[in-house]
């Protein structure tokens, strides 16, 4: 007789199995805050190096500003600078002009976070970053909750994961160092020691201050991708996208320097 799915089952499989590993994540090498293309791109060079990883994503989806390509139409482009890293992920280019390549934001946003899972790091969607952990004058770690429970305004208190170090990659709201900024005062590595705001569109610029602007902005706490850029006061730059990847791998080594995998 065939074997029926017993429905109880399969509701136990999927708790046991999600529980099983948020329990083992709730103390991580890093934690990033925002699965766009930096917190991706940073994770996977992370775990790849053998760093215990959680990405957690405040919407269902993966990916941030990337599946919406320029204006919707879903494609993105890259500068030569990038190339090397596409090509290592195996992710689809096509030449545009001479160092200018364009991708299928689709097919970059799902290779990006497969690769990224299979590296090893963890992304828990529909997780929001609501507040920082910090002692001694150090983030050491984020405040959690259901992204449900913020949309619908419930009091209800959160959770905290511990992290040896937190990445702000939120992308325009540069969020997690808003909250830090807010409850520290004007101390973040920034030329206000605050965060200064993101500039108008100036691609040339805002890509390459965007590397440059990747940092650590206070003890225990980086910032990668849109939000470097939004802390130091830099250009946005559109849809182009090789400077996200440059600013997550650049974030990701900053952190190998510090944090030597096998020293967990
Ligand atoms: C959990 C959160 C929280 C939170 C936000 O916006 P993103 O794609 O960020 P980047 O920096 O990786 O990429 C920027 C790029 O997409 C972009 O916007 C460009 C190139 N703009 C140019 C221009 O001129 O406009 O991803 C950030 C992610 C999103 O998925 C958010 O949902 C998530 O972070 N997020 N997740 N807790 N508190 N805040």
């Amino acid at each position: 007789m065939e074997k029926r799915l017993d429905d109880v089952t399969i509701s136990r499989a999927i708790t046991e199995s999600f529980f099983q590993q948020f329990l083992s994540c709730l103390k991580a090498d890093v934690v990033i805050a925002g699965a766009g293309p930096s917190g991706l791109i940073c994770a996977y060079y992370l775990a790849r190096a053998g760093l215990k990883v959680n990405v957690l994503e405040r919407q269902l989806r993966v990916g941030g500003g990337m599946p919406g390509g320029g204006m919707m139409f879903n494609r993105i482009t890259v500068q030569e600078e990038a190339k090397p890293i596409f090509e290592e992920l195996d992710i689809s280019l096509a030449v545009y002009q001479e160092g200018l390549y364009v991708a299928d934001a689709l097919e970059t946003v799902s290779t990006l976070c497969s690769r990224t899972i299979r590296a090893g790091a963890m992304i828990f969607n529909l997780i929001s970053v609501e507040d920082v952990m910090m002692q001694q004058e150090r983030v050491c770690g984020v405040v959690i909750n259901w992204s449900a429970t913020v949309w619908s305004k419930l009091h209800v208190d959160p959770l905290s994961m511990a992290a040896k170090v937190v990445v702000d990659a939120t992308g325009h709201d540069a969020e997690i160092c808003r909250i830090v900024e807010r409850k520290t005062g004007p101390r973040l590595r920034t030329p206000s020691g605050t965060v200064v705001g993101e500039k108008s569109m100036w691609a040339q610029v805002g890509e390459q201050s965007l590397v440059e602007n990747t940092r650590e902005v206070f003890p225990g706490l980086l910032v990668c991708g849109m939000a470097a850029n939004a802390v130091m006061g830099a250009p946005r730059m559109g849809a182009i996208f090789g400077g996200m990847f440059l600013s997550g791998r650049k974030a990701a080594e900053l952190i190998l320097s510090q944090l030597k995998p096998g020293e967990k």
